[in-house]
């Protein structure tokens, strides 16, 4: 199943240092099978992104399970490594 990638809508904006720029590339080069999830340029205007990951800023990934990665470096390195999967679920207890 294809994880969400959630980016703001600056989608003309592609230059490296673009925090959603760079992790859409780097799904893109990896090959990684996504769907994109366009929010406001407007922090303020994201009232889904803070009650979904607490805070305000994108890109982020969503994966099946509802879980989600954030920063736009870490979402790049685990493409590029192929280690873009959910975190482990914890064992109940
Ligand atoms: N360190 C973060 C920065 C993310 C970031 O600044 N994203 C921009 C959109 S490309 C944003 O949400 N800006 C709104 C804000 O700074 O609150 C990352 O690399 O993922």
């Amino acid at each position: 199943m294809a994880v969400k990638l959630h980016r703001c809508s600056a989608t003309w904006a592609k230059l490296g240092g673009h925090p959603c720029w760079r992790a859409q590339k780097a799904l893109d080069e990896a090959g990684v099978d996504y769907e994109l999830v366009l929010h406001s340029n407007l922090r303020f205007r994201r009232p889904e992104v803070v009650a979904q990951t607490g805070q305000r800023k994108v890109p982020y990934v969503e994966f099946d399970d509802g879980t989600t990665l954030l920063e736009s470096t870490e979402i790049a390195a685990r493409a590029q490594n192929g280690t873009l999967v959910p975190p482990p679920a914890t064992p109940a207890v």
